[in-house]
């Protein structure tokens, strides 16, 4: 049995599709899904549709992401908060048009339903974003912090060639866990389209949302699959980049 972790999806469901089945996706296979289910590309609410079909088929954790946080508050309150339209939040709103009120109520219980965070057997953490208390996630005094942060890929990054884990300046944090799975900031703004590690931190959101691709990665073996480039799948979208595709091929 493979335990895959899948990144920041941002209504790719065409890349979602394409990468299980590149990854060849079995019912044996475990998913932990890292958040950002919803704005980028076309089809976020079609992207809650096909997890809800999934999760009954297969064994899945799903994450909680700031994305999800923002749709989460619009499908409860019908207001949508105005940084949220500035982030995509159009765009999810309008993916909703054909929804019906009752399965509207039915994705308003999948987002709440959705983790925090996901400590597992082997003492691995998958959180969306970060976490900053050194005594770990249960200490945590803030719950946007887990879909926020981004200090502790920022540290761990920035540690991750100068101290070891002997050193007295080793961040505790990171000490707690065996494995830390992180989304939330695309590996595109450090130049790579693949899943990166920094000391035991691995980022999985390959930037999906903007040029970069959709990444499942086998947490043991560290085999990953990737979808094609969303901005492929989507020609005449701009997902969260500021220019189309078109635009950028000059058509
Ligand atoms: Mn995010």
């Amino acid at each position: 049995m493979r335990t895959l972790v899948i990144g920041d999806i941002h209504g790719g469901l065409k890349g979602l599709k394409q990468l299980m089945d590149r990854a060849k996706v079995t019912n044996g296979d475990r998913l932990i899904f890292m958040g950002d289910y919803v704005d980028g590309w076309s089809e976020s609410a079609q992207v809650i549709q096909y997890l809800r079909v999934l999760m009954q088929l297969k064994d899945c954790v799903f994450i909680k992401g700031n994305h999800d946080v923002w749709c989460e508050k619009w499908l409860k309150t019908g207001k949508p908060d105005k940084i949220w339209l500035d982030h995509g939040g159009q765009g999810a709103i309008e993916s909703y048009g054909g929804i019906s009120n009752e399965e509207k109520k039915a994705h308003l219980k999948f987002f709440e339903q959705m983790k925090l965070y996901h400590l597992d057997e082997m003492n691995r953490l998958f959180v969306h974003a970060g976490f900053t208390s050194k005594r770990g996630v249960e200490h945590e005094n803030l719950d946007s912090t887990f879909y926020f942060d981004r200090t502790l890929w920022e540290r761990a990054l920035f540690l991750d060639k100068k101290v070891d884990e002997n050193s007295e300046w080793f961040p505790e944090r990171l000490r707690h866990y065996h494995e830390i799975y992180i989304g939330h900031t695309p590996t595109l703004n450090f130049n790579s389209e693949l899943p990166m590690q920094a000391i035991n931190v691995w980022n999985v959101d390959t930037g999906a949302a903007f040029y970069g691709k959709l990444t499942a990665m086998d947490i043991n073996s560290k085999e990953f699959f990737q979808s094609d480039n969303l901005m492929e799948l989507y020609p005449n979208e701009k997902g969260r980049n500021e220019r189309s595709l078109n635009q950028i091929l000059g058509k």
